[in-house]
């Protein structure tokens, strides 16, 4: 029978010193694995205490799916939490932010610019191509001398600047200090942030560690004066005539609330003070830079891992593009296994493993449980992307997955695969990340193969827990491919 009124509570973990310790003591399960393993005791969906909120963790993609989109709108809130709290001046951002009035305008703001000038843009594409040759150079340098190279630096500038060119109309060169300030900054926010409501079961108080707390305010602080030199600079030369770049965006957004702060869109009431404009960008931006990134660098550790794949991309590349241009966004439809890798990259390595907490903004229910309002809700995409009864030897590295049986074109094999997420806190820059890892990706491999130096070990495939899920440092050999070093020698 199934109960036509919700009625349980979903099945609650037993007290707290048990998984307090599971969690800090098995410290080689990282929370999303522990999260994926905790279903065999308790079932698909479970809840637990994090201090003294009530979490409910959710496994498989039809809860998921009734959280994110059936009942998107009741789950659509944030937590607050103290990390969070420093990094967004109290939730003043889109990604952190409740839901509200301000967050919708916000979004709305952002997706319009996004937009303009992106994805609706050829200038976008072109900025993209701009730094996928830049990077490339450098590539090349070091192929010359057969010289082990560190790709995150090279690879984090090439997506900053892309970022940067929609947030502020700027961009870094290499070895710009203002640049290098912003690598170490970020990286101390990814370390340090949302650990507290993703990671400890325990009141952050006592176990979360100042140090890390000490770490988090410094970066932050470096981040906000970044910040706020972009802003000044544009106030200065703001004209209504000009949209430069998402900071005028909502520069011109905060203008047409002020001048007409007798209709209902005040700038008070839709939140358009100099801190959320700043607080948004902020996401923007240091989302633009890392989740990008991280997948550029998870793209080339598998890479190193299935040279078979590799040399299949490439193939694709040679047939369709050939040497004698670069791609072009146009290429998109008749590159369908570069397509299924990006697609296969962001399922077994999910950006952002536990997606943000969601919390219930009244009582509801979850399938048979109900919930109460003020829940708040884990969505484990780790636990959707390998689970077992979807995907087909989960931990295995297959692009063909994401082909239909002919391995012409492209499908989606499970609906238990939501790497953007779903519905109202669906992710802003889905379509400005799929259209850089194409880009990138398929410069460099029309360019290069990418090789472990020789006496290093495979790049290890374990990421890293926070925010974001990040690969381990290593260094790759880059080799210029034979057809591009004879095309570059016929072109000098
Ligand atoms: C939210 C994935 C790139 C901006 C999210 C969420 C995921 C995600 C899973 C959380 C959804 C939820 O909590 O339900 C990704 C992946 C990316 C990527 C896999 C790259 C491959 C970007 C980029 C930008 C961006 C480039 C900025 C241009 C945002 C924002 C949110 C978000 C602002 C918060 C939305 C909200 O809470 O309303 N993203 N993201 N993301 N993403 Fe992305
Ligand atoms: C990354 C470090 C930056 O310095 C600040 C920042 C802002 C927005 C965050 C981003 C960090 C990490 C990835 C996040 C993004 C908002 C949406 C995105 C959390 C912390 C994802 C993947 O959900």
């Amino acid at each position: 029978f199934s109960s036509v009124e919700p009625s349980a509570s979903p099945p609650h973990l037993p007290a707290l010193p048990l998984i307090g310790s599971l969690l800090s003591l098995q410290s080689e399960l990282q929370p999303h694995v522990l999260f994926k393993e905790l279903q065999v005791k308790y079932g698909q969906t479970y809840s637990l205490m994090m201090g003294s909120h009530s979490v409910i963790v959710v496994n498989h993609h039809v809860h998921a799916k009734e959280v994110l989109l059936k009942k998107g709108k009741t789950f659509a809130g944030r937590p607050r939490t103290v990390t969070t709290d420093i990094l967004t001046k109290d939730g003043k951002d889109i990604a952190f932010g409740d839901y509200s009035a301000t967050w919708k305008f916000h979004r709305k703001i952002v997706h319009a610019a996004l937009c303009m000038f992106g994805e609706g843009c050829a200038s976008i594409e072109k900025t993209i191509c701009a730094e996928a040759q830049s990077l490339c150079s450098v590539l090349s340098e070091a192929a010359d001398v057969g010289l082990a190279l560190d790709l995150s630096p090279e690879l984090t500038r090439a997506v900053t600047n892309v970022i940067c060119s929609l947030c502020f109309n700027s961009s870094y060169c290499r070895g710009d200090p203002e640049f290098e300030n912003m690598l170490q900054y970020s990286q101390g926010i990814v370390d340090t942030v949302a650990k507290d409501s993703l990671v400890d079961i325990f009141p952050w108080l006592q176990i979360f560690p100042n140090a890390d707390l000490r770490l988090l305010k410094h970066c932050v602080s470096m981040r906000d004066k970044l910040l706020q030199k972009k802003f000044d600079e544009h106030k200065v030369n703001y004209s209504d005539h000009v949209q430069r770049d998402l900071i005028d965006a909502l520069l011109r957004a905060k203008r047409s609330a002020e001048n007409n702060n007798t209709s209902e869109i005040s700038a008070e009431s839709v939140g358009l003070s100099d801190d959320h404009i700043l607080m948004t960008v902020g996401d923007i931006f240091g989302a633009g830079v890392e989740t990008t990134t991280t997948v550029l660098k998870w793209a080339i550790t598998y890479l190193i891992h299935h040279p078979e794949v590799q040399r299949r991309i490439q193939d694709e590349l040679d047939r369709t593009v050939g040497d004698s241009r670069s791609p072009k966004l146009t290429d998109r439809g008749s590159l369908p296994y570069l397509e299924a890798t990006i697609r296969e990259l962001l399922r077994i390595r999910p950006v952002a493993p536990l997606l943000i907490p969601h919390v219930a903004l009244c009582d509801t229910s979850l399938g048979d449980f109900t919930v109460r309002k003020g829940t708040r809700v884990i969505i484990n995409l780790w636990a959707l992307h390998h689970d077992e009864k979807e995907w087909k030897n989960p931990e295995r590295f297959d692009p063909g997955r994401f082909l239909n049986s002919e391995g012409t074109g492209l499908t989606i094999p499970s609906p238990s695969y939501l790497p953007f997420g779903a519905g109202l806190r669906v992710c802003l820059g889905e379509a400005l990340a799929k259209m850089e890892l194409f880009l990138f990706l398929s410069w460099i491999l029309q360019r290069f193969t990418l090789t472990v130096p020789p006496g290093h070990d495979l790049p290890s495939l374990e990421g890293k827990f926070g925010v974001v899920l990040q690969p381990a440092k290593y260094k790759v050999n880059a080799t210029i491919r034979p057809d591009w070093a004879r095309h570059k020698c016929q072109a000098e």
